[in-house]
């Protein structure tokens, strides 16, 4: 089993987006362990981005991440990281797959709904940056052996 960090950005929460987000990632049978909203920081947005620091689009990134409440979980399953990308499609909306969350809802890359890691690494690095320890919730579901072979 395996966790990742997803963030409905603040485009997706204004946009009425968080709840239909949240529930494609439910309703496939992914365990959410965390969850909450908040409204980042500069300096956390920076740290977060910081990849992408010197980039042409870093500081208008940060000025979006920034300019509202977002709301970020951390879920646990199978796969969870890359199968959370794949559900998410390419980061410019216009090129997204079909039936992705980011080809449903958005049009524009810098406008793009959601966010999520990209590799175990990055989960980890990310998890610990938003999430307190007792922030994430050990539970076990009855209904696992009937997502789970
Ligand atoms: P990802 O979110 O799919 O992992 P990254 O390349 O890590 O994509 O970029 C982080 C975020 O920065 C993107 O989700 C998007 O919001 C923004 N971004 C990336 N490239 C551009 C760009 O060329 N113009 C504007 N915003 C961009
Ligand atoms: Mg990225």
């Amino acid at each position: 089993m395996e966790r990742t960090y997803l963030m409905v950005k603040p485009d997706g929460v204004q946009r009425n987006l968080a709840g239909e987000i949240i529930s494609r990632f439910e309703k496939k049978g992914y365990k959410i362990v965390g969850l909450k909203m908040f409204r980042m920081s500069r300096e956390l947005a920076e740290k977060h981005y910081g990849e992408h620091a010197g980039k042409p689009f870093f500081e208008s990134l940060v000025d979006y991440i920034t300019s509202g409440p977002v709301v970020a979980m951390v879920i646990e399953g199978k796969d969870a990281v890359s199968a959370a990308r794949d559900m998410m499609g390419a980061t410019n909306p216009l090129k997204a797959a079909p039936g992705t969350i980011r080809n449903s809802y958005g049009i524009e890359i810098g406008r793009n709904v959601i966010h999520g890691s990209d590799s175990p690494a990055s989960a980890a690095r990310e998890i610990s940056l938003f999430f307190k320890e007792e922030e994430i919730i050990e539970y076990s579901r009855d209904v696992d052996r009937w997502i789970y072979e």
